[in-house]
């Protein structure tokens, strides 16, 4: 895998508004947020990609989390339909910028009563692992798995339990290597990887991203990211705390590809 292109978008002031499972966390405040995206953009353009930024949405508190509203594959691009209400229309938002890149033939939708959250899905080669959650309806696992099917491409089910999203506990770094916490240490669909165990305290350290043989890994997470090195990557740290405040972390707020 070598990704050429990256898209990210703002945060609005609005993020500060985003949805949360952890309000003892406090509001995001708005300044930092815009220093750790900024951040954020210049670890990426190290790993030699072209970033592509999208204007805030204030409308939507949630849409700097770019990873939700669309998968992207070598094969083509899958719009999705988030499963959160105030999050759905993100998808209409993000489209025209999808097919900037991509033929219309290259670009399918997942549709009602279908619902999917891109932070469900993860990529290993040509196989797709689809998180079943409060987001992503078997539905939904349905329509997207046909859409890789017609590619040559393949999918699976992963049923969850705890966490919002499959990434915010589980993520590909390549070459095998598998970042596991929580309920993903011991799930057998992941039992081929080399799976290196994110210990409960740094649970938010396991969303790391691989951008073309670097990972990118949260600020504050120190066993994570020594045991990331250790597998010889080169690393580079970014702190994402707001973002931790409303659930999100490295690889919702970027489309990687
Ligand atoms: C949400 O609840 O949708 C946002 N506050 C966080 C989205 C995080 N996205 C992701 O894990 N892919």
């Amino acid at each position: 895998t070598k990704f050429e292109n990256v898209i990210v978008r703002r945060p609005g002031k609005s993020l500060c508004d985003g949805i949360t499972s952890a309000p003892e966390l406090g509001q995001p405040i708005y300044e930092r947020a815009i220093e750790e995206h900024d951040d954020y953009i210049e670890a990426l353009k190290k790993c030699g990609v072209a970033v592509t930024v999208l204007p805030a949405l204030e409308e939507f508190p949630d849409s700097c989390f770019v990873e939700d509203p669309a998968v992207i594959t070598r094969c083509g691009a899958i719009i999705t339909n988030p499963g959160a209400d105030s999050r759905n229309g993100e998808k209409d938002a993000i489209e025209p910028t999808i097919r900037l890149f991509f033929d219309d033939d290259k670009v399918k939708h997942i549709v009602a009563p279908g619902t999917l959250d891109g932070g469900d899905v993860m990529m290993v080669g040509d196989h797709f692992f689809v998180g079943r959650s409060a987001r992503t309806n078997e539905e939904g696992i349905r329509q997207f798995i046909e859409i890789l099917e017609g590619w040559g491409l393949s999918g699976s089910e992963v049923p969850l339990e705890e966490v919002l999203h499959l990434k915010t506990g589980v993520n590909y770094l390549e070459d095998g290597n598998m970042l596991v916490s929580g309920e993903f240490i011991d799930k057998p669909d992941f039992a081929e990887y080399n799976k290196v165990i994110v210990p409960e305290d740094e649970a938010y350290g396991a969303n790391c991203i691989w951008v073309n043989g670097t990972v990118i890994v949260p600020e504050g997470y120190p066993t994570v990211l020594k045991a990331v090195q250790d597998l010889g990557y080169k690393t580079l740290v970014v702190d994402t705390s707001e973002y931790r405040k409303v659930d999100g972390g490295l690889s919702c707020l970027s489309l990687r590809f």
